[in-house]
């Protein structure tokens, strides 16, 4: 029974399309006439790391579903710590879930997020729907621009709350494209940027993971003293290649990963 999984996994696509309408015609771009020919590697979330909403209690959802703890990232530039999750079952996503560092940003940033923090209520985490519930919290665009002067990862958090903040096309099971090149290629033919922090594709086949993204979609954001067009979400595309026993490596690449990131920077 994937009943409660394919559940979870239906609400996310449906929060995260709402704000990434480009997502449906990344569909049309890559699949053939359906979208059940695109194939979802993986979803990626955000958060703080205050104990309300800390990392494990967005991954609890995950237990709960039977997926387990794998890998462990740091991010040190970028003051964020990440772990990924999978799943017995080789057709569920993988999940990445990152959080933010607070105590080692300003007193200003802190008093911030401790604020919207204080908003949340500790029962909501535990929701089913807190997954994709998106902003428990007030803030004003002051407050949002303060964030977004230290860190972009915050200023997204804060503005957009708690959704997937991009799905992945696994390009291994795409018919008609064989490359990640490719599919970078045939996405700027129909006018998408692509992030090309660290380059337009990030990793090698050395490395068994190469990855790609859009640059994240706008949408408004209705902040407590007025309503601005923010970047929201973005689509990665992922190319798994075969470990030395023959089965596609799972993992992450942190240095990637990294720029990954930067696919919510706004770039103008
Ligand atoms: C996650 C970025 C990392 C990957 O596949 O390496 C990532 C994020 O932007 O929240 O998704
Ligand atoms: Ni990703």
């Amino acid at each position: 029974m994937h009943a409660d999984r394919d559940t979870l996994f239906r609400h996310l696509w449906n929060q995260y399309l709402k704000v990434t309408p480009s997502a449906q015609e990344v569909h049309r771009i890559l699949g053939d006439t359906q979208d059940s020919d695109i194939v979802n590697d993986h979803i990626a979330l955000r958060t703080f790391n205050l104990e309300k909403v800390k990392l494990a209690k967005l991954a609890e959802h995950f237990l709960t579903l039977g997926y387990r703890q794998c890998g462990e990232y740091r991010f040190e530039a970028k003051k964020l710590y990440a772990r990924h999750y999978e799943h017995d079952d080789p057709t569920a996503p993988k999940v990445f879930i990152s959080e933010l560092l607070v105590e080692e940003f300003s007193p200003e940033l802190q008093a911030i997020v401790s604020n919207l923090v204080g908003q949340v209520n500790a029962s909501a985490v535990l929701a089913e729907d807190f997954l994709y519930s998106g902003r428990h919290w007030q803030i004003d665009y002051a407050s949002y621009q303060r964030l977004l002067a230290e860190s972009e990862y915050a200023a997204w958090l804060a503005a957009w709350g708690y959704r997937a903040n991009h799905f992945t096309v696994s390009v291994n099971h795409l018919l008609r494209f064989d490359s990640i090149y490719a599919v970078n290629e045939a996405l700027k033919a129909h006018g998408f940027a692509i992030n090309s922090a660290g380059g337009e594709v990030k990793g090698t086949p050395e490395e068994l993971l190469e990855q790609s993204s859009t640059l994240a979609d706008k949408a408004e954001v209705v902040f407590s003293d007025r309503t601005v067009s923010i970047p929201s979400c973005f689509y990665e595309f992922a190319r798994r290649y075969p470990k030395s026993d023959g089965d596609l490596y799972t993992g992450f690449i942190a240095a990637s990963a990294d720029k990954i990131f930067e696919s919510t920077h706004a770039m103008m």
